[in-house]
């Protein structure tokens, strides 16, 4: 049975998991408010990047399987991958999911089956989805089918992990969770469990929480290191031989639209019952500040005033260009808090997306009087510090992603967060 796909919301979850399902044989249409992004998919031109995305995009469109606009059209299936950020008082923002889920309305039909991708606090789907869903008249449950299927990807590895990660699908009935196991089976190899609707919410937002707290845990102890008087990096790695142990590393802050964001969600919810959960983001909050202030006391250390710092890598992690929610640029607005002049670079992001970008790596090496590494990119951890023509010798490696031996023999001063071999 081959069913037609209306996905609403083209980012960074929607778009490949529309190709995918076109790259299937699937008839797919996919929606975005955004003109500039509809344009972009007719137009095969990316407006983000992912591994393998550029190629499964210009075969779905060249075998005529996937379509854009931005208004919905009828099909059998409607998938909503919108945003759910959080507000500037760290509550949630459900708007872009009660909008799409209201744009659907007037084009569903009996049987038909609509999913929520995005990740949203536990009761999203029955508080915020269903009141819009009941206006079309159907029965929930028995003539329109509902259920909530968060994708658990991780950006630059997305269509490696669509096809083989396990997937949590929570129905809103029995029938609506296999019927969207049934739609996934399309290309998913991992396993499909099945559940209700919430437990699939708070099982998503759970996983990412998980992750926060234990890097909250990571940094804390980095912030410790110094006073203890060891590399908190060895002393993980050693823990971490440990069969049951998994300690995360500590960093410049946490980023993303995911780890930073979903935690918040629980907060939100429980309250004074939330205390772990509040203190691991307030923890991973202060790491941007930390980090410029270490920063300085570098410099202070070396008697030098009045510097410019170079930001080595913008984006919120390794290897992709994504800077929402990147520690880096809080680390950038820190420095200048502190009267320093900042210069920045990532060979991921294109120029003037930051107001602190050079033109090249080596224009920023050329200014800088410190090279803060921020972001661990392979380009970072293949740079040959012998070779660097910088004009400081200096270095500050937030992600312990530089190898410390090569860039001292080279002549470098080294400083690695949560070290006290500084
Ligand atoms: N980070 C650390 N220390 C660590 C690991 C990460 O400081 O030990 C930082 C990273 O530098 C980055 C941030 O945390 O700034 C988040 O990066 P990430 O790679 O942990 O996560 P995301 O946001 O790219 O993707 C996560 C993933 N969730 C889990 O691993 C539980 C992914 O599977 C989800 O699909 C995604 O969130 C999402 O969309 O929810």
């Amino acid at each position: 049975m081959t069913k037609s796909i209306c996905v609403v919301g083209l980012g960074y979850i929607g778009l490949p998991t529309a190709v995918m399902f076109a790259n299937h044989g699937v008839k797919v249409h996919g929606v975005d408010v955004n003109p500039a992004a509809v344009k972009s998919i007719q137009d095969k031109q990316l407006h983000i990047e992912e591994n393998g995305l550029q190629e499964r995009l210009n075969k779905a469109v060249d075998e005529g399987f996937l379509t854009a606009s931005t208004t919905p059209v009828a099909s059998d299936v409607y998938i909503v991958a919108v945003p759910s950020p959080i507000n500037p008082d760290n509550t949630a923002n459900l708007e872009y999911v009660r909008q799409a889920t209201a744009s659907i309305v007037p084009f569903v039909k009996k049987g038909d089956l609509v999913i929520l991708e995005s990740t949203v606090p536990p009761k999203t789907v029955e508080n915020v989805m269903l009141p819009e869903l009941v206006k079309s008249g159907l029965e929930i449950g028995t003539e329109l089918f509902v259920a909530h299927s968060p994708e658990r990807v991780i950006p630059g590895r997305i269509f490696e992990e669509l096809v083989n990660n396990d997937r949590i699908v929570g129905g809103i009935s029995q029938k609506s969770a296999e019927l969207t196991k049934e739609l996934y089976e399309t290309f998913v190899k991992g396993t499909i469990h099945l559940t209700d609707a919430t437990t699939a919410e708070l099982v998503k937002v759970m996983e990412n929480t998980y992750r926060d707290v234990n890097i909250a845990f990571a940094n804390e102890l980095a912030k410790m290191a110094e006073k203890l008087d060891v590399n908190i990096w060895e002393a993980i790695k050693f823990a971490n031989y440990h069969p049951r142990v998994n300690v995360h590393f500590p960093g410049p802050g946490v980023g993303g639209h995911c780890i930073a964001v979903d935690p918040w969600f629980l907060v939100e919810l429980g309250g004074e019952q939330a205390q772990i959960i509040h203190l691991s983001r307030n923890t991973n909050d202060s790491m941007p500040s930390f980090t410029a202030q270490k920063t300085q006391a570098i410099l202070n250390k070396n008697g030098i005033a009045g510097a410019t710092v170079a930001a080595l890598g913008l984006a919120f992690k390794g290897n992709v260009d994504d800077m929402r929610e990147s520690p880096s640029t809080i680390v950038i607005d820190e420095l200048e808090k502190l009267g320093l002049t900042v210069v920045s670079h990532d060979p991921h992001i294109k120029q003037n997306k930051h107001k602190t970008q050079t033109q090249s790596m080596q224009e920023a090496l050329e200014q800088a009087d410190i090279l803060v590494f921020l972001t661990d990119h392979k380009e970072f951890k293949e740079l040959d510090p012998s070779t660097l023509n910088a004009k400081s010798k200096i270095v500050f490696d937030t992600k312990n992603c530089l190898n410390r031996e090569a860039w001292e023999k080279a002549g470098f001063q080294f400083h690695l967060l949560g070290d006290a071999k500084n």
